[in-house]
């Protein structure tokens, strides 16, 4: 009598639910005090809380990234892309605040706490306000949804 050779089933219970994305987040480099770097840091990858502004300073005029400008913190980013030394300050309700002198090419950032109210932005180096670098922005009344959490709903449209 032959003993008949057991099937054995192997059940591969293979599940699918294991895999995890591993977002591994790529962490700002740590800036050398060496090479100073010249380009912005893409404005699509920003996690910080501070909104972020562009202000381009030539011989003599500011240009401002388009913004609307709600009360918090921002970060300016001054460029120098004249052909003298320039610097940028804001001069407001938050009181003022000023990025050293810039030498032609470099760029520095100055993270301001805006408050609602009108601030004049302009170049405090010797005579360029006067030249032309000047302009100004109005902080609307409208605080960040994060920033309070009791205010009332900003009216639609932003009205700018
Ligand atoms: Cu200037």
């Amino acid at each position: 009598m032959t003993i008949p050779s057991t099937r054995r089933r192997v059940l591969l219970g293979l599940t699918t639910g294991g895999l995890v994305g591993l977002l591994a987040a790529c962490g700002g480099g740590t800036t050398t005090g060496g090479a100073a770097p010249t380009a912005p840091p893409p404005a699509t990858s920003v996690s910080s809380s501070a909104n972020q502004v562009t202000a381009v300073l030539t011989d003599f005029h500011i240009q401002l990234s388009p913004q609307t400008y709600h009360p918090g913190p921002y970060t300016f980013t001054a460029e120098n892309k004249g052909h003298t030394e320039h610097a940028l300050e804001l001069d407001g309700p938050g009181g003022n605040s000023r990025t050293g002198i810039l030498q032609p090419g470099r760029s520095t950032t100055l993270t301001v706490n805006l408050k609602s109210g009108t601030y004049q932005v302009f170049c405090p180096v010797d005579g360029h306000k006067d030249l032309g670098m000047k302009t100004q922005i109005t902080v609307g009344g409208a605080p960040a949804p994060t920033d309070r959490v009791n205010a009332p709903a900003p009216p639609p449209g932003n009205g700018y």
